[in-house]
């Protein structure tokens, strides 16, 4: 596939932090909520090999959040989240597969719980906040549900707890996992969670004004010389070695969260959502299709960009949907959704690469945790 530019636009939108990363050595975007998302700069391999060394800024503006606010924003939110909300506190962010009526995956946003009554979805690559809409419509629902000027700017890598304690103080390094403080910065409070979507650890910044993007970045640039702070992005090597799973790549609408390996994030028996009564089925009958790792033979492989198709013999037994040389693993890894007999870690298959057929096993995952 030759370089071609993409034009923003209001469609194609640009984020609060578009000027700096594209005077920070980008290389390359991609395409999420219909906003520009970095997805390379140096290198894919430079960008894994520093992400795992020192820490990176990343412009991650396209983890839009849908905002449902309201007296009716929890029993919403409790309805749509396979993840059990019913109990979410204030501070904490959850996990939470969103299905719809035949458990299909529509969405795997972090929710966060501000509150008794209002709740961000952090949201991948699809529109969710339509889906929000329309139930909340139909249910003549008490409740708000739109898009707030809010933009997430990452900050990933082993030296991210030292330079966020520079920037917003050490009590930075007292945030938990998956929870989340206010800090006050510039004389407002920023939302500051511990997560990120890397395994490296780090923390994200909930920015709430589009016009301080540019300011927030510059202060953390201010003092991420001596940590060796470059601008980076969620990396493609990284994420598949930490078996990090991407909405429209490695699950569709067409698979559960149960196929997908993110049972432990559906609480089936505690509470009624949008898709349990198929989930219910699915765990008593098992599931006939599986995401699970794939190591595949031979020299450096692209990137996949298409589904590549999985045999044994004449038998397409699945297709790769991820997959990247991991430097590190000196091996082409990838993520497949594996049919039957072959979802067993183990099974020897021929995946139909752009290179040629190539032999490969099923492994399970994460392949690094
Ligand atoms: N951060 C924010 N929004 C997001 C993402 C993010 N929206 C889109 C996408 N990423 C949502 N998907 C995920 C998938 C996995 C994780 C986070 C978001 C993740 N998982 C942990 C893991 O696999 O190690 C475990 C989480 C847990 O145990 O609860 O972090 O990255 N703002």
């Amino acid at each position: 596939m030759a370089g071609f530019p993409v034009f923003a636009s209001r469609r194609l939108r640009s984020t609060p932090y578009t000027e700096r990363v594209e005077a920070s050595g980008l290389s390359g975007y991609t395409v999420y909520n219909h906003m520009l998302l970095p997805a390379s700069f140096e290198s894919l391999e430079a960008d894994a090999a520093h992400l795992k060394k020192y820490v990176q800024i990343w412009d991650v503006a396209g983890e839009r959040q849908v905002e449902v606010v309201g007296p009716d924003a929890r029993m919403l939110s409790v309805m749509m989240s396979a993840r059990d909300l019913t109990n979410a506190v204030d501070k904490r962010c959850y996990y939470a597969p969103i299905c719809d009526h035949k458990g299909g995956m529509i969405n795997d946003p972090i929710a966060l719980c501000l509150g008794e009554d209002r709740f961000w979805f952090s949201i991948a690559d699809s529109d969710m906040l339509l889906w929000a809409k329309g139930l909340a419509t139909a249910m003549k629902l008490d409740v708000e549900i739109f898009e707030p000027d809010v933009s997430p700017l990452a900050i990933q890598g082993p030296l991210a707890d030292d330079l966020m304690a520079e920037v917003f103080g050490e009590a930075v390094r007292d945030i938990k996992f998956f929870r989340f403080e206010r800090f006050a910065w510039r004389g407002r409070d920023l939302i500051i969670a511990r997560s990120g979507w890397s395994k490296q650890g780090g923390f994200e910044i909930y920015l709430d004004d589009s016009k301080l993007g540019v300011a927030l970045w510059d202060d953390i640039a201010a003092k991420g010389e001596k940590y060796n702070l470059r601008a980076g992005c969620p990396n493609l090597i990284e994420r598949i070695e930490g078996g990090l799973l991407s909405l429209g790549n490695d699950m569709t609408i067409e698979d559960t969260p149960m196929e997908c390996g993110l049972a432990k994030y559906v609480s089936l028996d505690s509470h009624d959502f949008i898709g349990r009564d198929a989930l219910l089925k699915q765990r008593e009958e098992g599931v006939q299709k599986q995401l699970m790792g794939l190591v595949i033979e031979g020299d450096m492989l692209p990137p996949v960009a298409m589904p590549a198709d999985c045999f044994i013999g004449d038998e397409k037994v699945g297709f790769q949907t991820s997959g990247v040389y991991s430097p590190d693993f000196g091996q082409n890894l990838g993520f497949a959704m594996m049919f039957g007999a072959a979802m067993q870690e183990g099974t020897q298959i021929e995946v139909e690469t752009v290179k040629g057929r190539r032999k490969a096993t099923v492994t399970s995952l994460p392949f690094q945790s």
